[in-house]
């Protein structure tokens, strides 16, 4: 049976090029998010394209309930699962910390830190049981470098980088495969949700250089995830050419 990957954020940006990416390469495909319809759509058109089998699963990474029972309804055959990219992510609001909204704050540190570890909670036993897998972590440069109003996304993908070694650590003796992959900017829906819809402002985020493509991100996961058995990247730091990280961007 072909490998199967499961991706979290699989709706938008980077989790739907790696979809692509593993579905030009024969991977069953699990894709995730709360967007149902676009990803049914998604799912069948990888499907029509590629011939592949792809399984949805629509659910919240902040919901630990939800998570363990979406993961649980799997049927047998797609729960040998190879690759667990953790994806699903993102910003919420720009502001000084004295400015911030609690609600946003909430929102981050509950999808990309506690919803990353309910989805690997969950999966990881899958892999346990096997004695072999790999799983994917996605952070960002904002995982390196605190900038002015990044505060708690900062915060969070600087623990997307701590959770990334410590569970390098503690799988190691199950040879699980971790990594994490830090990409820089790259334009997808992300500025949009952190600026709360504000496309104009959204699309002046990238004015000026060429930022990272979705499948950017997609070859360097897809780099990773196929390197010989006994060979683990730990971690991947990917910026635009312009960009040398979050405080030096060549604009034009
Ligand atoms: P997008 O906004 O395009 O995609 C985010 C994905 O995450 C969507 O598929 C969304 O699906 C999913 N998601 C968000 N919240 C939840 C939730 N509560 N439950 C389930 N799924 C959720 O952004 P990107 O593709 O750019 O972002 C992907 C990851 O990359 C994030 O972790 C982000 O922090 C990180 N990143 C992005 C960079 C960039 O410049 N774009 C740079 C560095 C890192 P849905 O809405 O359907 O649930
Ligand atoms: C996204 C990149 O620079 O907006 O993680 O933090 S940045």
């Amino acid at each position: 049976m072909n490998s199967t990957i499961f991706i979290t954020g699989a709706s938008s940006g980077f989790g739907k090029a790696i979809a692509a990416k593993f579905a030009q390469n024969n991977y069953r495909l699990i894709l995730t998010g709360r967007r149902e319809e676009l990803l049914m759509d998604y799912a069948a058109e990888l499907n029509t394209e590629y011939g592949v089998e792809v399984f949805i699963l629509n659910f919240d990474v902040r919901d630990k309930h939800e998570v363990s029972r979406s993961v649980n309804s799997l049927p047998d055959n797609w729960k040998n699962i190879d690759i667990l990219v953790n994806n699903a992510g993102l910003a919420a609001g720009l502001d000084l910390i004295q400015e911030g909204s609690i609600d946003d704050w909430d929102q981050m540190i509950d999808t990309n830190v506690k919803g990353l570890l309910y989805v690997t909670r969950a999966i990881v036993s899958l892999m346990i049981k096997n004695q072999k897998g790999h799983i994917l972590n996605v952070g960002s440069t904002a995982a390196k470098y605190v900038y002015e109003k990044g505060n708690v996304y900062c915060a969070t993908k600087f623990a997307v980088d701590a959770l990334s070694q410590a569970m390098r650590i503690d799988l190691l003796r199950d040879h699980i495969k971790v990594t994490a992959v830090h990409p820089g900017a790259a334009e997808t829906e992300f500025s949009t949700v952190r600026l709360k819809g504000d496309q104009e402002k959204a699309k002046a985020v990238y004015k000026g250089y060429q930022p990272l493509h979705a499948e950017d991100i997609a070859d360097a996961v897809y780099y990773c995830a196929t390197c010989p058995p006994h060979v683990c990247i730990s971690e991947m730091v990917i910026t635009p050419t312009a960009q040398a990280n979050p405080f030096y961007i060549d604009r034009k």
